[in-house]
């Protein structure tokens, strides 16, 4: 692992599927490799579905803060916009005119989301703009959860397919990256147990979500259909706090939970309130975190500044690389 991409999308409230699957494991890999660690918040797939302009600059800023919060620290690793380098839609561009549309169409993100929004080109190119971001720093690692793993295979085909129409075996222009998948929590699912937790489902825990309506959500939400009254015996497996329970609660509560929900020595109230608890415990310093933040606004503007800066050089040198490799006229073409 010697240097790592990853994003996250500005389009709503950082949530604990985000925090489990992907940035928990992103502070790790940054306190392995540092600066080389290259996180970023992906304002340009935020309007790949209809957004609301004057709110997307303090969504841009709130996730950047509520990463910080959540444990990235740009004095190790390296945290910018997307937008602030512009090289990404420039690459994005060049991948897009050598995408054949039929693997665009296939995406299953593609599919789940043309049927939620009004198909915009952007999301059908959505990918190839992801490819652009990871293959622009020459990643060789993207961490990510279990939804993204397509589109990393994407992003190795248009890589591969580069580097054989533009460059030559012995001195490939890309590498071919891997993703890396935090394995416990992969697919965190949401609160409706209708699926992954997606900020579009509205059945997420925010990371920043105060406590008491995190509760309500919790109280609420959906256990085990079968079992109706408190006495009636449950089935774990089917129950998406018990899938929570094993992802916030230490494992003599995983296995205490799961003997008593089974022969109803525990009620789901009773459940939801202990794993209340244990959520409680990873969001409270995270949410101490950000309320510092807030109080400090200029870390997180510095922090995206400096980020933006240190990731601009490494992409002008790929899209000078990429230029010439695709027969672009040199600015500076007068010079003999
Ligand atoms: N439920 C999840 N479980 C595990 N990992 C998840 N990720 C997202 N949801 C889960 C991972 O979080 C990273 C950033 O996600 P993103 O916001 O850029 O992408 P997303 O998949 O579009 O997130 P959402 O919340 O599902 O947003 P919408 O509703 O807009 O589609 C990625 O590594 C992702 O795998």
């Amino acid at each position: 692992m010697k240097r790592v991409f990853s994003g996250i999308q500005p389009t709503g409230e950082i949530h604990i599927g985000n925090y489990l699957g992907a940035i928990r494991n992103w502070a790790k890999i940054g306190d392995q490799i540092g600066k080389e660690a290259i996180f970023c918040i992906v304002d340009y797939h935020a309007i790949t579905i209809p957004h609301d302009a004057s709110s997307l600059p303090r969504l841009t800023f709130e996730a950047a803060l509520a990463n910080m919060a959540a444990g990235l620290d740009p004095n190790k690793i390296t945290l910018f916009a997307q937008s602030h380098v512009r090289e990404h839609v420039e690459l994005g561009w060049v991948f897009t005119t050598q995408t054949p549309l039929g693997d665009l169409e296939r995406m299953t993100q593609f599919k789940d989301k043309s049927e939620q929004h009004s198909i915009l080109s952007g999301l059908l190119m959505y990918p190839v703009l992801q490819a652009a971001d990871i293959l622009l720093y020459k990643a060789d690692t993207v961490p990510v959860g279990e939804d993204q793993v397509q589109h990393i295979e994407l992003t190795r085909e248009i890589a591969r397919r580069f580097n054989y129409r533009f460059a030559s075996p012995e001195a490939p222009i890309f590498p071919e990256p891997k993703a890396s998948i935090d394995t416990g929590a992969a697919r965190v699912p949401g609160l409706d147990g209708a699926g992954k937790m997606s900020k579009s489902k509205n059945n997420t825990i925010g990371v920043l979500e105060p406590k008491d309506t995190i509760w309500q959500n919790i109280r609420v939400a959906p256990t085990d259909p079968q079992r109706i009254r408190r006495t009636d015996p449950g089935n774990p497996e089917v129950c998406v706090m018990f899938a929570y329970h094993k992802l916030f609660s230490n494992s003599d509560t995983v296995q205490m939970v799961d003997t008593e929900c089974r022969r109803a020595g525990i009620g789901c109230v009773d459940c939801k309130k202990l794993l209340m608890e244990n959520i409680w415990q990873t969001l409270e310093p995270i949410q101490a975190k950000a309320e510092y933040l807030r109080e400090h606004p200029s870390e997180v503007t510095d922090a995206l500044v400096s980020g933006a800066d240190f990731c601009r050089t490494i992409a002008q040198d790929t899209m000078q690389e990429v230029r010439q490799a695709i027969g672009l006229l040199p600015l500076d073409s007068r010079r003999p």
